[in-house]
Protein backbone atom coordinates (compact mmCIF):
# COMPACT_ATOMS: atom_id res chain seq x y z
CA UNK A 1 0.00 0.00 0.00
CA UNK A 2 1.26 3.30 -0.15
CA UNK A 3 2.59 5.26 2.22
CA UNK A 4 1.57 8.89 1.17
CA UNK A 5 -1.36 9.99 -1.10
CA UNK A 6 -1.94 13.48 -3.05
CA UNK A 7 -5.33 14.24 -3.26
CA UNK A 8 -5.86 16.95 -6.09
CA UNK A 9 -9.68 18.20 -5.47
CA UNK A 10 -11.07 20.27 -2.46
CA UNK A 11 -14.03 20.34 -0.78
CA UNK A 12 -16.30 17.77 0.40
CA UNK A 13 -14.45 15.19 -2.12
CA UNK A 14 -11.13 16.50 -0.71
CA UNK A 15 -12.37 15.21 2.77
CA UNK A 16 -13.63 12.39 2.12
CA UNK A 17 -10.41 10.89 -0.02
CA UNK A 18 -8.21 11.85 3.11
CA UNK A 19 -10.41 10.14 6.14
CA UNK A 20 -10.35 7.01 3.58
CA UNK A 21 -6.36 7.26 3.67
CA UNK A 22 -6.24 8.04 7.28
CA UNK A 23 -8.17 4.93 8.06
CA UNK A 24 -5.39 2.72 6.00
CA UNK A 25 -2.55 4.60 7.42
CA UNK A 26 -1.56 6.50 4.19
CA UNK A 27 -0.14 10.05 5.12
CA UNK A 28 -1.89 12.92 3.49
CA UNK A 29 -0.98 15.99 1.30
CA UNK A 30 -3.79 18.60 -0.35
CA UNK A 31 -3.08 20.60 -2.84
CA UNK A 32 -5.06 23.50 -2.72
CA UNK A 33 -5.76 27.32 -4.56
CA UNK A 34 -5.61 30.81 -2.82
CA UNK A 35 -9.67 30.49 -1.94
CA UNK A 36 -9.56 27.71 -0.19
CA UNK A 37 -6.52 28.50 1.89
CA UNK A 38 -8.84 28.22 4.91
CA UNK A 39 -10.48 25.13 3.99
CA UNK A 40 -11.07 21.91 6.22
CA UNK A 41 -9.02 19.47 3.55
CA UNK A 42 -6.25 21.87 4.53
CA UNK A 43 -6.62 21.85 8.32
CA UNK A 44 -7.06 17.91 8.51
CA UNK A 45 -4.14 16.80 5.66
CA UNK A 46 -1.00 16.55 6.73
CA UNK A 47 0.40 18.68 4.59
CA UNK A 48 -0.94 21.20 2.11
CA UNK A 49 0.66 22.64 -0.81
CA UNK A 50 -0.28 25.53 -2.29
CA UNK A 51 -0.63 25.30 -6.36
CA UNK A 52 -1.91 28.64 -7.63
CA UNK A 53 -4.80 31.00 -7.37
CA UNK A 54 -8.77 30.37 -7.01
CA UNK A 55 -9.45 30.36 -11.30
CA UNK A 56 -9.30 26.30 -10.89
CA UNK A 57 -7.74 26.31 -14.86
CA UNK A 58 -4.19 27.85 -12.91
CA UNK A 59 -5.07 25.43 -9.50
CA UNK A 60 -6.79 22.14 -9.44
CA UNK A 61 -6.31 21.59 -13.56
CA UNK A 62 -3.19 22.78 -13.10
CA UNK A 63 -1.23 19.54 -13.99
CA UNK A 64 2.20 20.35 -13.79
CA UNK A 65 1.56 22.68 -10.13
CA UNK A 66 0.48 19.12 -8.98
CA UNK A 67 3.18 17.12 -10.36
CA UNK A 68 5.55 19.50 -9.06
CA UNK A 69 3.60 19.46 -5.65
CA UNK A 70 4.36 14.85 -5.36
CA UNK A 71 7.74 15.49 -5.97
CA UNK A 72 8.18 17.83 -3.20
CA UNK A 73 6.31 15.82 -1.14
CA UNK A 74 6.85 12.24 -1.76
CA UNK A 75 3.81 11.46 -2.74
CA UNK A 76 3.66 7.97 -4.38
CA UNK A 77 -0.13 8.51 -5.93
CA UNK A 78 -2.55 10.96 -6.80
CA UNK A 79 -6.21 10.34 -6.03
CA UNK A 80 -8.21 13.44 -8.47
CA UNK A 81 -11.69 13.07 -6.35
CA UNK A 82 -14.27 13.77 -9.39
CA UNK A 83 -14.74 16.60 -11.43
CA UNK A 84 -11.10 18.53 -12.32
CA UNK A 85 -8.58 16.39 -13.93
CA UNK A 86 -10.02 12.84 -12.67
CA UNK A 87 -11.55 11.91 -16.12
CA UNK A 88 -8.03 13.65 -18.17
CA UNK A 89 -6.03 10.72 -19.79
CA UNK A 90 -3.26 12.97 -20.86
CA UNK A 91 -3.28 13.98 -17.07
CA UNK A 92 -3.11 9.94 -15.88
CA UNK A 93 -0.22 9.31 -18.46
CA UNK A 94 1.77 12.80 -17.07
CA UNK A 95 1.29 11.30 -13.41
CA UNK A 96 2.92 7.63 -15.30
CA UNK A 97 5.80 9.80 -16.66
CA UNK A 98 6.52 11.08 -13.60
CA UNK A 99 6.67 7.75 -11.14
CA UNK A 100 3.14 8.64 -10.00
CA UNK A 101 0.47 5.92 -9.63
CA UNK A 102 -3.01 8.04 -10.72
CA UNK A 103 -5.84 6.35 -9.08
CA UNK A 104 -7.89 5.66 -11.93
CA UNK A 105 -7.84 2.77 -14.93
CA UNK A 106 -5.13 2.62 -16.95
CA UNK A 107 -4.89 5.91 -19.37
CA UNK A 108 -5.53 4.16 -22.44
CA UNK A 109 -8.47 3.13 -20.89
CA UNK A 110 -9.50 6.63 -19.61
CA UNK A 111 -9.01 7.93 -23.08
CA UNK A 112 -10.84 4.99 -24.67
CA UNK A 113 -14.16 6.06 -22.67
CA UNK A 114 -14.10 10.19 -22.15
CA UNK A 115 -14.39 9.74 -26.02
CA UNK A 116 -17.80 8.60 -25.76
CA UNK A 117 -18.34 7.91 -29.56
CA UNK A 118 -15.67 5.54 -28.83
CA UNK A 119 -17.41 3.83 -25.42
CA UNK A 120 -20.46 3.37 -27.44
CA UNK A 121 -18.46 1.24 -30.22
CA UNK A 122 -16.49 -0.99 -27.58
CA UNK A 123 -20.10 -1.15 -25.60
CA UNK A 124 -21.58 -2.68 -28.35
CA UNK A 125 -18.42 -4.95 -29.80
CA UNK A 126 -19.55 -6.00 -25.80
CA UNK A 127 -22.87 -6.63 -26.82
CA UNK A 128 -24.78 -4.23 -24.49
CA UNK A 129 -27.67 -2.75 -25.91
CA UNK A 130 -27.51 0.59 -27.01
CA UNK A 131 -30.06 3.74 -27.97
CA UNK A 132 -30.28 3.02 -31.91
CA UNK A 133 -27.89 5.62 -33.15
CA UNK A 134 -24.51 5.98 -35.56
CA UNK A 135 -21.40 4.19 -34.73
CA UNK A 136 -19.22 6.46 -35.96
CA UNK A 137 -18.98 10.59 -35.15
CA UNK A 138 -20.98 12.14 -38.48
CA UNK A 139 -18.87 14.79 -40.24
CA UNK A 140 -21.43 16.02 -42.46
CA UNK A 141 -25.02 17.34 -42.01
CA UNK A 142 -25.87 14.71 -44.61
CA UNK A 143 -24.99 11.80 -42.62
CA UNK A 144 -26.56 13.48 -39.64
CA UNK A 145 -29.37 13.48 -41.41
CA UNK A 146 -29.75 10.47 -42.95
CA UNK A 147 -28.70 8.34 -39.27
CA UNK A 148 -31.42 10.64 -38.04
CA UNK A 149 -33.86 9.79 -40.37
CA UNK A 150 -32.86 6.33 -39.87
CA UNK A 151 -33.37 6.14 -36.31
CA UNK A 152 -36.67 8.49 -35.89
CA UNK A 153 -37.07 12.03 -34.65
CA UNK A 154 -36.31 13.42 -32.26
CA UNK A 155 -32.79 12.82 -31.92
CA UNK A 156 -30.23 13.79 -29.90
CA UNK A 157 -26.80 15.38 -31.00
CA UNK A 158 -23.98 14.79 -29.00
CA UNK A 159 -20.35 15.38 -29.00
CA UNK A 160 -18.14 12.81 -28.79
CA UNK A 161 -15.96 14.76 -25.93
CA UNK A 162 -18.68 15.32 -23.97
CA UNK A 163 -20.43 13.39 -21.42
CA UNK A 164 -22.67 14.15 -17.93
CA UNK A 165 -24.87 16.13 -20.11
CA UNK A 166 -22.61 18.51 -21.61
CA UNK A 167 -22.27 18.99 -25.50
CA UNK A 168 -25.63 17.35 -26.22
CA UNK A 169 -28.74 18.99 -27.81
CA UNK A 170 -32.45 17.74 -28.83
CA UNK A 171 -33.52 17.67 -31.99
CA UNK A 172 -37.68 16.95 -32.35
CA UNK A 173 -38.01 17.68 -36.32
CA UNK A 174 -35.86 17.21 -39.35
CA UNK A 175 -36.43 20.66 -39.77
CA UNK A 176 -33.99 21.09 -36.52
CA UNK A 177 -31.33 19.24 -37.66
CA UNK A 178 -29.00 21.60 -39.15
CA UNK A 179 -29.21 24.22 -36.52
CA UNK A 180 -28.58 21.70 -34.03
CA UNK A 181 -25.93 20.08 -35.18
CA UNK A 182 -23.93 22.94 -36.57
CA UNK A 183 -24.13 24.25 -33.00
CA UNK A 184 -23.35 21.38 -31.00
CA UNK A 185 -20.19 20.84 -33.12
CA UNK A 186 -19.23 24.76 -32.37
CA UNK A 187 -19.68 24.46 -28.86
CA UNK A 188 -18.02 20.92 -28.71
CA UNK A 189 -15.03 22.61 -31.04
CA UNK A 190 -15.26 25.66 -28.35
CA UNK A 191 -15.13 23.73 -24.75
CA UNK A 192 -13.54 20.52 -25.58
CA UNK A 193 -11.50 21.56 -29.00
CA UNK A 194 -12.73 18.27 -30.69
CA UNK A 195 -15.89 19.19 -32.94
CA UNK A 196 -16.59 15.24 -33.43
CA UNK A 197 -20.89 14.71 -33.01
CA UNK A 198 -23.13 11.36 -33.25
CA UNK A 199 -26.60 11.04 -33.38
CA UNK A 200 -28.56 8.62 -31.29
CA UNK A 201 -33.15 8.36 -30.79
CA UNK A 202 -33.34 10.39 -27.85
CA UNK A 203 -35.35 8.53 -25.43
CA UNK A 204 -38.15 10.52 -23.48
CA UNK A 205 -39.32 10.33 -20.50
CA UNK A 206 -36.84 7.53 -19.38
CA UNK A 207 -34.84 7.01 -16.32
CA UNK A 208 -31.33 7.46 -15.52
CA UNK A 209 -29.84 4.60 -13.59
CA UNK A 210 -26.12 3.70 -13.32
CA UNK A 211 -24.20 0.56 -12.36
CA UNK A 212 -21.21 1.23 -9.72
CA UNK A 213 -18.58 -1.38 -10.74
CA UNK A 214 -15.49 -2.29 -9.04
CA UNK A 215 -12.45 -4.47 -10.91
CA UNK A 216 -8.91 -4.95 -9.91
CA UNK A 217 -5.75 -4.56 -12.29
CA UNK A 218 -5.69 -8.73 -12.24
CA UNK A 219 -9.23 -9.27 -14.57
CA UNK A 220 -11.34 -9.41 -11.45
CA UNK A 221 -14.25 -7.16 -10.85
CA UNK A 222 -17.91 -6.93 -9.20
CA UNK A 223 -20.92 -4.87 -9.50
CA UNK A 224 -22.57 -2.99 -6.54
CA UNK A 225 -25.59 -2.18 -7.99
CA UNK A 226 -27.78 0.17 -9.02
CA UNK A 227 -28.38 4.13 -8.26
CA UNK A 228 -31.27 6.36 -9.75
CA UNK A 229 -30.25 9.45 -10.65
CA UNK A 230 -32.92 10.86 -12.86
CA UNK A 231 -33.84 14.02 -10.37
CA UNK A 232 -31.86 16.20 -12.27
CA UNK A 233 -31.61 19.72 -13.26
CA UNK A 234 -29.36 21.15 -15.97
CA UNK A 235 -27.90 17.46 -15.93
CA UNK A 236 -26.95 18.30 -12.13
CA UNK A 237 -28.43 15.86 -10.10
CA UNK A 238 -30.20 16.88 -6.68
CA UNK A 239 -31.34 13.23 -5.38
CA UNK A 240 -30.27 10.34 -5.81
CA UNK A 241 -30.81 6.28 -4.44
CA UNK A 242 -29.68 2.77 -4.24
CA UNK A 243 -31.46 0.27 -5.93
CA UNK A 244 -32.95 1.84 -8.27
CA UNK A 245 -36.47 1.64 -7.18
CA UNK A 246 -39.67 0.29 -9.38
CA UNK A 247 -37.46 -2.42 -11.39
CA UNK A 248 -38.03 -5.55 -10.99
CA UNK A 249 -35.16 -7.55 -9.12
CA UNK A 250 -34.40 -9.29 -12.85
CA UNK A 251 -34.05 -6.12 -14.68
CA UNK A 252 -32.02 -4.79 -11.94
CA UNK A 253 -29.99 -7.94 -12.45
CA UNK A 254 -29.72 -8.01 -15.84
CA UNK A 255 -28.29 -4.22 -15.93
CA UNK A 256 -25.36 -4.96 -13.61
CA UNK A 257 -24.44 -7.75 -14.95
CA UNK A 258 -24.14 -6.35 -18.36
CA UNK A 259 -22.51 -3.23 -16.77
CA UNK A 260 -19.57 -5.16 -15.26
CA UNK A 261 -19.15 -7.45 -18.38
CA UNK A 262 -19.07 -4.45 -20.74
CA UNK A 263 -15.94 -2.80 -18.02
CA UNK A 264 -13.99 -6.17 -18.09
CA UNK A 265 -13.88 -6.31 -21.87
CA UNK A 266 -12.18 -3.09 -21.74
CA UNK A 267 -10.03 -3.71 -19.45
CA UNK A 268 -11.24 -1.11 -16.77
CA UNK A 269 -9.53 -1.02 -13.68
CA UNK A 270 -10.91 0.84 -10.29
CA UNK A 271 -14.16 2.37 -9.29
CA UNK A 272 -16.59 3.40 -12.33
CA UNK A 273 -19.94 4.38 -13.22
CA UNK A 274 -22.04 2.56 -16.08
CA UNK A 275 -25.19 5.23 -17.39
CA UNK A 276 -27.82 3.70 -18.84
CA UNK A 277 -31.57 4.75 -19.64
CA UNK A 278 -34.22 2.15 -18.45
CA UNK A 279 -37.34 2.52 -20.66
CA UNK A 280 -41.24 1.72 -19.58
CA UNK A 281 -40.79 -1.76 -20.56
CA UNK A 282 -37.51 -2.04 -18.48
CA UNK A 283 -35.04 -2.25 -21.89
CA UNK A 284 -32.07 -0.57 -20.75
CA UNK A 285 -29.55 1.65 -23.55
CA UNK A 286 -26.02 2.19 -22.61
CA UNK A 287 -25.05 5.78 -22.47
CA UNK A 288 -22.02 6.42 -21.07
CA UNK A 289 -19.24 5.07 -18.92
CA UNK A 290 -17.63 7.41 -16.05
CA UNK A 291 -13.84 6.43 -14.72
CA UNK A 292 -13.96 8.27 -11.64
CA UNK A 293 -15.53 7.93 -8.16
CA UNK A 294 -19.25 9.77 -8.44
CA UNK A 295 -20.64 12.34 -6.06
CA UNK A 296 -23.56 10.01 -5.59
CA UNK A 297 -21.30 7.15 -4.52
CA UNK A 298 -21.92 7.08 -0.30
CA UNK A 299 -25.63 5.47 -1.47
CA UNK A 300 -23.67 2.45 -2.87
CA UNK A 301 -21.94 2.50 0.50
CA UNK A 302 -24.91 2.18 2.38
CA UNK A 303 -26.71 -0.54 0.52
CA UNK A 304 -23.05 -2.61 0.43
CA UNK A 305 -21.22 -1.32 3.30
CA UNK A 306 -18.23 -1.22 0.90
CA UNK A 307 -15.91 1.48 1.46
CA UNK A 308 -15.76 2.77 -2.39
CA UNK A 309 -12.00 4.78 -1.68
CA UNK A 310 -10.95 2.50 0.59
CA UNK A 311 -10.58 -0.07 -2.66
CA UNK A 312 -9.64 2.59 -5.15
CA UNK A 313 -6.80 2.60 -2.99
CA UNK A 314 -6.41 -1.29 -2.62
CA UNK A 315 -7.08 -1.45 -6.54
CA UNK A 316 -4.40 1.07 -7.30
CA UNK A 317 -1.38 -0.09 -5.03
CA UNK A 318 -2.13 -3.65 -6.96
CA UNK A 319 -4.09 -5.63 -4.70
CA UNK A 320 -6.23 -8.59 -5.94
CA UNK A 321 -10.31 -7.76 -4.98
CA UNK A 322 -10.86 -9.77 -1.78
CA UNK A 323 -14.52 -9.31 -2.33
CA UNK A 324 -16.45 -11.80 -4.34
CA UNK A 325 -19.62 -11.02 -6.34
CA UNK A 326 -21.79 -13.47 -3.97
CA UNK A 327 -20.20 -11.48 -1.02
CA UNK A 328 -22.07 -8.31 -2.54
CA UNK A 329 -25.43 -7.99 -0.95
CA UNK A 330 -27.89 -4.84 -1.32
CA UNK A 331 -29.37 -4.06 1.96
CA UNK A 332 -32.27 -1.77 2.52
CA UNK A 333 -32.88 1.62 0.81
CA UNK A 334 -30.19 4.98 0.90
CA UNK A 335 -31.55 8.19 -0.60
CA UNK A 336 -29.08 11.08 -1.00
CA UNK A 337 -29.62 14.65 -1.56
CA UNK A 338 -27.39 17.41 -2.61
CA UNK A 339 -27.19 20.45 -1.01
CA UNK A 340 -26.24 23.26 -2.94
CA UNK A 341 -25.69 26.89 -2.34
CA UNK A 342 -27.80 27.68 -5.18
CA UNK A 343 -31.21 29.53 -5.93
CA UNK A 344 -34.16 27.12 -6.81
CA UNK A 345 -35.84 30.37 -7.36
CA UNK A 346 -33.45 32.00 -9.84
CA UNK A 347 -33.24 29.08 -12.24
CA UNK A 348 -30.47 27.48 -9.85
CA UNK A 349 -28.23 29.66 -10.05
CA UNK A 350 -25.01 30.27 -7.99
CA UNK A 351 -25.71 31.67 -4.34
CA UNK A 352 -22.28 32.37 -3.18
CA UNK A 353 -21.56 34.11 0.59
CA UNK A 354 -20.59 33.78 3.92
CA UNK A 355 -22.59 31.09 6.15
CA UNK A 356 -22.65 32.30 9.56
CA UNK A 357 -24.81 29.30 10.35
CA UNK A 358 -23.93 25.59 9.57
CA UNK A 359 -25.01 23.14 11.50
CA UNK A 360 -25.86 19.61 9.45
CA UNK A 361 -27.60 17.10 10.37
CA UNK A 362 -27.21 14.19 12.32
CA UNK A 363 -29.05 11.21 14.06
CA UNK A 364 -29.72 7.28 12.99
CA UNK A 365 -28.51 6.45 9.70
CA UNK A 366 -28.07 9.49 8.19
CA UNK A 367 -24.39 10.45 6.99
CA UNK A 368 -23.75 13.90 6.11
CA UNK A 369 -20.36 14.52 3.19
CA UNK A 370 -19.46 17.89 3.67
CA UNK A 371 -16.77 20.84 3.79
CA UNK A 372 -18.63 23.03 5.48
CA UNK A 373 -18.44 25.57 8.37
CA UNK A 374 -20.02 28.54 10.24
CA UNK A 375 -18.17 30.86 8.65
CA UNK A 376 -17.06 29.25 5.69
CA UNK A 377 -17.27 31.57 2.76
CA UNK A 378 -18.75 29.87 -0.50
CA UNK A 379 -16.97 31.38 -3.37
CA UNK A 380 -17.92 32.08 -6.78
CA UNK A 381 -15.05 29.56 -8.34
CA UNK A 382 -15.90 26.26 -7.92
CA UNK A 383 -19.17 24.03 -7.94
CA UNK A 384 -21.77 25.28 -5.65
CA UNK A 385 -21.89 21.62 -3.66
CA UNK A 386 -21.73 22.21 -0.06
CA UNK A 387 -23.24 19.07 1.41
CA UNK A 388 -24.64 15.49 0.86
CA UNK A 389 -26.93 14.29 2.99
CA UNK A 390 -27.40 10.53 2.64
CA UNK A 391 -29.98 8.78 4.44
CA UNK A 392 -30.48 4.57 5.02
CA UNK A 393 -33.27 2.65 6.23
CA UNK A 394 -34.43 -1.21 5.88
CA UNK A 395 -36.96 0.18 2.94
CA UNK A 396 -37.74 2.93 0.75
CA UNK A 397 -40.79 4.78 2.56
CA UNK A 398 -38.58 5.24 5.52
CA UNK A 399 -35.95 6.47 4.09
CA UNK A 400 -37.54 9.34 2.21
CA UNK A 401 -39.22 10.30 5.99
CA UNK A 402 -36.12 10.06 7.32
CA UNK A 403 -33.95 12.02 4.55
CA UNK A 404 -36.88 14.34 4.92
CA UNK A 405 -36.23 14.70 8.57
CA UNK A 406 -32.60 15.20 7.86
CA UNK A 407 -33.12 18.22 5.39
CA UNK A 408 -35.38 19.36 7.88
CA UNK A 409 -32.85 19.88 10.40
CA UNK A 410 -30.04 21.25 8.44
CA UNK A 411 -29.43 24.55 9.69
CA UNK A 412 -27.68 26.06 6.87
CA UNK A 413 -27.79 30.23 6.40
CA UNK A 414 -26.05 33.44 5.38
CA UNK A 415 -26.63 36.99 3.88
CA UNK A 416 -28.25 36.58 0.23
CA UNK A 417 -27.31 32.54 0.43
CA UNK A 418 -30.03 30.37 -0.90
CA UNK A 419 -29.98 26.23 -1.36
CA UNK A 420 -31.42 23.28 -3.15
CA UNK A 421 -33.22 22.05 -0.15
CA UNK A 422 -36.44 23.55 -0.44
CA UNK A 423 -36.60 22.02 -4.01
CA UNK A 424 -35.24 18.79 -2.81
CA UNK A 425 -38.15 18.80 -0.10
CA UNK A 426 -40.66 19.47 -3.32
CA UNK A 427 -39.57 16.13 -5.07
CA UNK A 428 -39.68 14.22 -2.11
CA UNK A 429 -43.07 15.23 -1.48
CA UNK A 430 -44.46 14.11 -4.64
CA UNK A 431 -46.41 11.29 -4.77
CA UNK A 432 -44.98 10.14 -8.18
CA UNK A 433 -41.74 10.33 -6.51
CA UNK A 434 -43.00 8.64 -3.27
CA UNK A 435 -44.10 5.78 -5.63
CA UNK A 436 -40.55 5.53 -7.16
CA UNK A 437 -42.51 6.15 -10.74
CA UNK A 438 -40.51 8.93 -12.05
CA UNK A 439 -38.22 9.96 -14.29
CA UNK A 440 -35.86 12.69 -16.02
CA UNK A 441 -38.46 14.15 -16.48
CA UNK A 442 -39.52 14.62 -13.05
CA UNK A 443 -37.58 18.60 -12.35
CA UNK A 444 -39.27 19.86 -15.48
CA UNK A 445 -42.08 19.08 -13.70
CA UNK A 446 -42.27 20.39 -10.68
CA UNK A 447 -40.84 23.49 -11.67
CA UNK A 448 -43.65 24.12 -13.77
CA UNK A 449 -46.58 22.87 -11.66
CA UNK A 450 -46.23 24.99 -7.98
CA UNK A 451 -45.94 27.99 -6.74
CA UNK A 452 -42.80 30.28 -5.60
CA UNK A 453 -40.74 27.82 -3.12
CA UNK A 454 -40.88 30.96 -0.57
CA UNK A 455 -43.88 32.67 0.44
CA UNK A 456 -41.97 36.10 0.50
CA UNK A 457 -37.81 36.88 0.99
CA UNK A 458 -36.42 36.77 3.67
CA UNK A 459 -33.97 39.21 3.90
CA UNK A 460 -30.45 39.02 4.91
CA UNK A 461 -29.31 40.05 7.84
CA UNK A 462 -27.58 43.60 7.58
CA UNK A 463 -24.12 42.08 8.84
CA UNK A 464 -22.15 39.42 10.51
CA UNK A 465 -23.52 37.99 13.61
CA UNK A 466 -26.24 34.98 14.37
CA UNK A 467 -29.80 35.20 12.75
CA UNK A 468 -32.07 35.45 15.49
CA UNK A 469 -32.59 32.08 16.67
CA UNK A 470 -35.57 30.40 15.54
CA UNK A 471 -38.24 29.36 17.91
CA UNK A 472 -38.48 25.54 17.49
CA UNK A 473 -35.84 23.13 16.04
CA UNK A 474 -38.09 22.30 12.47
CA UNK A 475 -37.71 25.87 11.35
CA UNK A 476 -33.93 25.79 12.12
CA UNK A 477 -33.61 26.24 8.30
CA UNK A 478 -35.03 29.57 7.31
CA UNK A 479 -34.48 28.27 3.35
CA UNK A 480 -37.03 25.06 4.62
CA UNK A 481 -39.72 25.02 2.04
CA UNK A 482 -43.10 26.00 3.98
CA UNK A 483 -45.39 23.85 2.29
C1 LIG B 1 -29.76 10.67 -23.53
C2 LIG B 1 -31.09 10.87 -23.13
C3 LIG B 1 -32.08 10.40 -23.95
N1 LIG B 1 -31.78 9.76 -25.11
N2 LIG B 1 -29.50 10.01 -24.69
C4 LIG B 1 -27.69 13.16 -20.06
C5 LIG B 1 -26.48 12.87 -19.26
C6 LIG B 1 -25.64 11.99 -20.10
N3 LIG B 1 -24.95 11.02 -19.34
C7 LIG B 1 -26.62 11.36 -21.07
N4 LIG B 1 -27.85 12.07 -20.91
C8 LIG B 1 -28.95 11.69 -21.60
N5 LIG B 1 -28.73 11.06 -22.79
C9 LIG B 1 -30.50 9.58 -25.44
N6 LIG B 1 -30.23 8.92 -26.59
C10 LIG B 1 -31.33 11.48 -21.90
C11 LIG B 1 -30.26 11.90 -21.13
C12 LIG B 1 -30.59 12.43 -19.83
C13 LIG B 1 -31.35 13.59 -19.64
C14 LIG B 1 -31.83 14.36 -20.70
C15 LIG B 1 -32.56 15.50 -20.47
C16 LIG B 1 -32.87 15.90 -19.16
C17 LIG B 1 -32.41 15.17 -18.10
C18 LIG B 1 -31.65 14.01 -18.32
C19 LIG B 1 -31.21 13.28 -17.24
C20 LIG B 1 -30.48 12.16 -17.45
C21 LIG B 1 -30.17 11.74 -18.73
Amino acid sequence: MFSKVLIANRGEIALRVLRACRELGIRTVVVYSAADADSAPVRLADEAVRIGPAPARRSYLNAAAIVEAARQTGAQAVHPGYGFLSEDADFAEICAENGLTFIGPPPHVMAALADKSTARALMRRAGLPLPAGSVRTLPTLAEASRVAEEVGYPVIVKAAAGGGGRGMRVVRTPAELARAYARTRADAQAVFGDDRVYVERYLTDARHVEVQVLCDAHGHGVHLGTRDCSVQRRHQKLVEEAPAPALSPATLDAIAETALHGVLEVGFTGVGTVEFLVDDAERFHFLEINSRIQVEHPVTEMVTGIDLVHEQLHVAAGVPLRLRQSDVRLRGVAVEARVNAEDPERDFAPSPGRLDRFTPPGGPFTRVDTHGYAGYLVGPHYDSLLAKVAVWAPDRELALDRLERALDEFDVAGPGVRTTIPFVRRVLDDAAFRKGRYSTAIVERLLAGHGPLRPQAVPAPAGPGPAPAPPVVAAASPTADPS
